[in-house]
C-alpha cells in the first residue's frame, strides 16, 4: 500500500514546559513517518518552529459563546494545530462523549479545515462476549450517519481496544490486524477508493518494545501512543518502527 505511516503522542494530562523542549530539541525529524505531538492544549503555543505537527486532545463542537472551559477550533487552529484527537475513550466514558457528540466533533473539525483523529474501541466485556466488530461498526456508524461519508474517510481512524489502555496489555498483532481489517472493509463499503487511503492507527500499550511487530501488519499504518509519548527516546523508537 502507499499510505504514509502516522504516529501520534497522546501525552494526556501530563507534561511541562521542560517535556515540551526537550521534543523540541531532541525529537529527530522524520520525513518518512508523520508524527504528531498532542500535548495539553495549554502548552500548544510552546511548540513554535516544531519539526512535527500539532494536535489537540480533544475540542468543543461549538464555534464560539458561553461553553466555559472550553476551546474552540479556531483557537487550536492559531495556534498551528492540524489535528484533533475525537473521541478517546477516557471522554467517552469520563466526560459523557457519546457516538453523537463524537459525531458532531468530527464534523466540525473538518469543516474547519483540521483532521480528526477519530479513536474507536471496544471493553473487555465486549471483547469476551464476541461482540467486537459490531461494536465498532456502530461507533463508525455514528460518523457516518450524523456527517457523511466523506467525513470518515478524510479522518484518521486510531483503534483502541479499552482493555489495552495503560494497561500494560497490548492486543496482539493478530487481534489488532483482524479489527482493522474489518474498520477498512467497512470503509470500503463508504467509499471504496477512501478505504485504501485512510491511516488506521492502532492504540493502547504501544510501546518501543511491541511497535514494530503491530506497525508490519498489513492494516495498521502506525500508532496513537500514550505512555510511551512522554519519553522523548522512546518515542523516536517507536516513530523508526513506524517508517
Ligand atoms: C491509549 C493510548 C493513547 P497508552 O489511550 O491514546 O494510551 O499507550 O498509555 O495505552
Amino acid at each position: 500500500n502507499n499510505r504514509k505511516p502516522f504516529v501520534a503522542g497522546n501525552w494526556k494530562m501530563n507534561g511541562n514546559k521542560a517535556l515540551v523542549s526537550d521534543f523540541l530539541s531532541n525529537l529527530p525529524a522524520n520525513n518518512s513517518v508523520d508524527v504528531v505531538i498532542c500535548p495539553p492544549s495549554l502548552y500548544l503555543s510552546n511548540f513554535d518552529n516544531a519539526a512535527f505537527a500539532l494536535g489537540a486532545q480533544n475540542v468543543s463542537e461549538y464555534a464560539s459563546g458561553a461553553h466555559t472551559g472550553e476551546t474552540s477550533l479556531a483557537m487550536l487552529s492559531e495556534l498551528g494545530c492540524t489535528y484533533v484527537i475525537v473521541g478517546h475513550s477516557e471522554r467517552r466514558e469520563n466526560h459523557g462523549e457519546s457516538n453523537d457528540i463524537v459525531a458532531s466533533k468530527v464534523k466540525a473539525v473538518i469543516e474547519a479545515g483540521l483532521t480528526p483523529i477519530l479513536c474507536i474501541g471496544e471493553p473487555l466485556e465486549v471483547r469476551e462476549s464476541g461482540g467486537v466488530f459490531d461494536y465498532v461498526k456502530a461507533q463508525l456508524d455514528a460518523v457516518a450517519n450524523e456527517c457523511g461519508k466523506q467525513y470518515i474517510s478524510q479522518s484518521v481512524i486510531a483503534y483502541e481496544p479499552i482493555w489495552a489502555i495503560g494497561t500494560g496489555k497490548t492486543a496482539s498483532p493478530e487481534q489488532a490486524q483482524e479489527v482493522h481489517a474489518f474498520i477498512r472493509q467497512e470503509l470500503s463499503k463508504l467509499d471504496a477508493n477512501a478505504a485504501q487511503s485512510v491511516r488506521l492507527l492502532y492504540g493502547g500499550s504501544v510501546n518501543a518494545g511491541n511497535a514494530h511487530e503491530l506497525f508490519v501488519q498489513e492494516d495498521i499504518d502506525g500508532g496513537l501512543i500514550g505512555g510511551a509519548s512522554l519519553k522523548v527516546q522512546d518515542f523516536t523508537t517507536i516513530c523508526q518502527a513506524a517508517s
